[in-house]
């Protein structure tokens, strides 16, 4: 039953379905399904499938927008449970994430940030097409001891190094410990920028935020 249903929200979302979506959310929640299993086990999956069918020409923009606004609605729906689920831990740290100037992805930043709060972070999340100087700023104000830069386009995660030159400029890289992500990003360009660490999805990024600031 859980894996119909997963599939269920997985094909409302691909088919550009977003009340179908939210609908399958309610009724996986209803069954009893962890928030986990549904945004790994269907709205991730089904992402990415929107992904291959963009890049293979089945699908044009307006595809990719509906999609994501049924993401967006599902994810919604989940923050709360996920929030609900957080243990009571002293905070683990202080994180300032956002994606980088020029690009515009939400959905894979969101997510990273949603499970670093529920895990016990204090995030400031700065949303999407952040400028360089802004991370910098905020660093600075929140006295953060984690950046994380996101990065969907070959042509914005040039702007992940931006920002950790500007920290080094303004006297901050020995306090904060940067960490990248995003599609395109691999560890071999993490480490080419002098980042202190890539993770691949939203679970290892709260365990190498967890080993970045010494709680793991
Ligand atoms: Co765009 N887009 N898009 N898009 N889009 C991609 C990224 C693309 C791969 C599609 C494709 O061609 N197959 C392609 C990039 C090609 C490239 O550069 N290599 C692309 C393109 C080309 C574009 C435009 C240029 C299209 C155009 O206008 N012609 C344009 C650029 C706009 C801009 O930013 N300036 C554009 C626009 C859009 C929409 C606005 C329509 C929409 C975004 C809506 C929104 O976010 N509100 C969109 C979408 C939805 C996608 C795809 C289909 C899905 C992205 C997504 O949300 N995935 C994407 C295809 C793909 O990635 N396969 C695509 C689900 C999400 C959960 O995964 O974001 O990868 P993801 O995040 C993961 C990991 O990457 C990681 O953890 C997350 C959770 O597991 N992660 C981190 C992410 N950030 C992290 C940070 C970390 C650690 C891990 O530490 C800090």
């Amino acid at each position: 039953m859980s894996t119909a249903l997963l599939e269920r929200i997985s094909a409302s979302l691909v088919e550009g379905d977003p009340d179908g979506t939210v609908a399958g959310v309610r009724d996986a929640l209803a069954a009893g399904l962890e928030p986990m299993a549904i945004i790994d086990g269907a709205l991730v999956a089904g992402m990415r499938t929107v992904g291959d069918k963009y890049a293979s020409g089945e699908y044009f923009l307006p595809n990719l927008i509906v999609s994501a606004s049924g993401m967006k609605q599902a994810m919604a729906l989940l923050e709360p449970e996920l929030k609900a689920r957080r243990q009571e831990v002293k905070s683990a740290g202080t994180v300032v994430i956002g994606t980088v100037r020029g690009d515009i992805h939400e959905i894979g930043k969101s997510l990273v940030a949603t499970m670093l709060a529920a895990n016990g972070f204090d995030v400031h999340d700065l949303g999407v097409d952040v400028p360089v100087d802004t991370f910098v700023a905020r660093v600075k104000e929140t006295g953060a001891n984690l950046v994380g830069l996101s990065a969907l386009l070959t042509t914005t995660m040039h702007g992940q190094k931006d920002v950790i030159e500007a920290l080094a400029k303004a006297g901050l890289r020995e306090q904060v410990k940067v960490m990248v992500g995003g599609a395109p990003v691999s560890r071999a360009w993490a480490d080419g920028i002098g980042a202190d660490g890539w993770a691949q999805d939203a679970v290892s990024a709260v365990d190498l935020a967890a080993r970045l600031v010494g709680r793991a």
